[in-house]
């Protein structure tokens, strides 16, 4: 907890063994190989697909391989991880908002964005500085292969945007090498790591090595509740 306060992401060595390692494996490349029999560019060129939807499209290969995935994503175990992350107006319990696996690509390497997720479809860079500010979502990893294609801003979690920083996230050099003090998280097979969503972070996709991470998103932030119009009264 430390660690996530000070740097907004810390690592848990060897989480998965072999065996468990091998038996997610099985399951999340069911959903890897469907998706890419399926489609000319999800996993392929996208950086990951979604283990949710496509994992629970691929039934007919893999019977059993949405619930692993289910499972391991909902497992105490990984939420034990996650206990104490929270805000302290949030709620303590991490709702599962995702759940992907990142691939490598099978057709031209290419470099990710800088962003804190938090931008996405919020064009208003004040109202998300009130979400950095205000809220928690956090990420949880484990790497099936060795995996070092993640960089975070360590610390980014927890400010606003240096001046640089913003004009390289919101900017038009987006995928500059160059973002000061990034950091690389090297995993190993069956590292696990947690990092702060809002974090300042990105990945470079490469053809090569394999790479095979489960990725699950969780939020603490109470759900807004939305009524259909037709509800309102
Ligand atoms: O590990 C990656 O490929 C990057 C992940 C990422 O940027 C994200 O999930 O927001």
């Amino acid at each position: 907890m430390d660690a996530f306060r000070a740097h907004g992401f810390f690592v848990v060595r060897a989480f998965l063994d072999v065996a468990e390692r091998a038996e997610l494996r099985r399951a999340c490349d069911a959903a890897l190989l469907h998706a890419r029999a399926h489609s000319l560019e999800t996993g392929h060129s996208t950086p990951r697909i979604s283990l949710l939807t496509d994992g629970a499209t691929c039934a007919e290969d893999d019977p059993g391989a949405f619930e692993r995935i289910a499972v391991f994503v909902g497992s105490g175990r990984v939420c034990e991880l996650l206990a104490g992350l929270s805000r302290p107006r949030e709620e303590e319990t991490p709702r599962l908002k995702d759940a992907h696996y990142y691939h490598e690509q099978t057709r031209r390497d290419w470099d990710g964005d800088w962003h804190r997720d938090s931008q996405f479809g919020q064009p208003d860079p004040e109202i998300e500085r009130a979400v950095v500010a205000t809220t928690t979502a956090v990420h949880f990893r484990v790497a099936l292969e060795d995996d070092d294609r993640l960089e975070i801003v360590p610390g980014s979690h927890a400010r606003w945007d240096t001046a640089d920083e913003l004009r390289i996230r919101r900017g038009a050099d987006r995928t500059t090498p160059d973002m000061p003090n990034a950091a690389r998280v090297a995993l190993r097979a069956g590292d696990a790591c947690v990092f702060h969503a809002w974090s300042i972070h990105r990945a470079t996709y490469r053809r090569a090595p394999v790479r095979r991470t489960i990725d699950a998103l969780y939020a603490f932030a109470r759900p807004a509740v939305r009524r259909w119009p037709s509800q309102a009264t």
